[in-house]
C-alpha cells in the first residue's frame, strides 16, 4: 500500500493594511507558496480573510464602503496569480476570503483547491463571533455578525489530495462540535485560517490566555478526533490592533508537529503522515465501538438550556 505522506505547509501573514491591495497580498502569498515548493509542500493553508485587513474591526455606516472588502467571483483577476503559481507548482491550497453572492448575501469563506488548481470545496463560517451593532466602548470593534450571515453549508469533507480534508474558520476552533462533526465523516487534515486579537475587551483578564486557549482548542480537536488539524493566523499589529500568531500545525495525538516563531509572513512545515490517524479512530476514539449517541441528544436539540 502506498504510503499516505502529505507535505501540509502554513502560510501565515503578517498584517495587512487597510490600504494594502489586492495584489500585495497576493504576491506575499505566492512568495510563501514559492517557498513552500522548496521544502516539497503538497498543500498549503492560508489564513481567515487573507484578501484584505480584518475589516469587522471597524463600523461602516455606509454600504460602500464595506462593499470593497468582499469578493464577488472566485477566482477573480486579483487572485489568479496565486491560482497559476500553485498550479504550476503543483500546490493545493486552502484560502480564506470575504464571499458577496450575487443575491448580495455576504459570509467569510474559505476555499480548498486542489493540485490541479481547481477548487474542490467550499466552507462558509457557521460560528461568527463578535457583535451586530456599534459599541463605540470598545477599543476596537468585532463586527462580524453584522457582516456576515452564518455559514449554509455546514461542516463538509472532501476527499481530495489522498486523504479526507475539512475546513474551518477562527472562532469555529473554539468549539467542539466543528471538529466532531468532521471526524464524524472522517477527517483526517483539518484546515482553519483565523484572526485572533490579543485583547478581548468584554472579558480582559483573560488577555494573557489567547495563546492557551487557541493551542487548546485545536489540541482537543486534533486529538478527539484523530486528525492532523492546521490552524494559520493573520498575526502581528494591523491598523493598531494585535494578532495573535503561533500558526501551528497538530498531529493527531494533539501534539504540536511546527510551529510559527514570528508575527510576520512566515512559513511553517510537516510531512504528515495521514495513516497516523488510525492510531486514534482505530482506538481510544473509536467511534463505532465507544460512542453513545443516544446520551447527546441534547446538543442538537437546543443551543443552552
Ligand atoms: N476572527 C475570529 O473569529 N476571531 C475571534 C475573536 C474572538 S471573539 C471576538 C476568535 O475566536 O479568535
Amino acid at each position: 500500500m502506498p504510503n499516505r505522506h502529505l507535505t501540509i505547509a502554513g502560510a501565515q501573514l503578517g498584517p495587512i493594511a487597510r490600504d494594502e491591495t489586492r495584489a500585495s497580498c497576493v504576491a506575499r502569498m505566492v512568495a510563501l507558496l514559492e517557498q513552500a515548493q522548496k521544502r516539497g509542500a503538497d498543500v498549503v493553508v492560508f489564513p481567515e480573510l487573507a484578501l484584505t485587513t480584518f475589516f469587522p474591526r471597524w463600523y461602516f455606516e455606509d454600504e460602500a464602503d464595506l462593499n470593497p472588502f468582499y469578493e464577488t467571483a472566485m477566482p477573480n483577476a486579483d487572485v489568479q496569480p496565486l491560482f497559476d503559481a500553485a498550479k504550476a507548482a503543483g500546490i493545493g491550497f486552502y484560502l480564506g476570503y470575504a464571499e458577496r453572492t450575487p443575491e448580495g448575501r455576504r459570509f467569510n469563506t474559505s476555499i480548498l483547491v486542489d493540485k490541479s488548481g481547481e477548487i474542490v470545496g467550499k466552507y462558509r463560517k457557521v460560528h461568527l463571533p463578535g457583535h451586530s451593532e456599534h459599541e463605540p466602548w470598545r477599543p476596537f470593534q468585532h463586527l462580524e455578525k453584522r457582516y456576515f450571515e452564518p455559514g449554509d453549508l455546514g461542516f463538509p469533507v472532501f476527499e481530495t489530495m489522498g486523504g479526507t480534508m475539512g475546513m474551518a474558520i477562527c472562532n469555529d476552533r473554539r468549539w467542539p462540535e466543528t471538529y466532531r462533526v468532521m471526524g464524524l465523516q472522517g477527517a483526517e487534515v483539518i484546515m482553519l485560517g483565523y484572526n485572533t486579537p490579543t485583547t478581548y475587551a468584554p472579558v480582559p483578564q483573560h488577555d494573557h490566555l489567547q495563546s492557551f486557549h487557541s493551542h487548546l482548542s485545536m489540541q482537543a480537536g486534533a486529538y478527539q478526533n484523530g486528525s492532523y488539524v492546521v490552524g494559520i493566523a493573520k498575526a502581528g499589529i494591523e491598523e493598531g490592533c494585535m494578532l495573535l500568531g503561533q500558526s501551528c500545525i497538530i498531529a493527531p495525538t494533539g501534539e504540536i508537529v511546527a510551529q510559527a516563531s514570528t508575527v510576520g509572513d512566515e512559513l511553517i512545515v510537516a510531512t504528515c503522515d495521514l495513516d497516523l490517524c488510525k492510531e486514534i479512530k482505530e482506538n481510544v476514539f473509536d467511534f463505532d465501538l465507544h460512542r453513545q449517541p443516544q446520551h447527546y441528544g441534547i446538543i442538537t436539540e437546543m443551543k443552552k438550556r
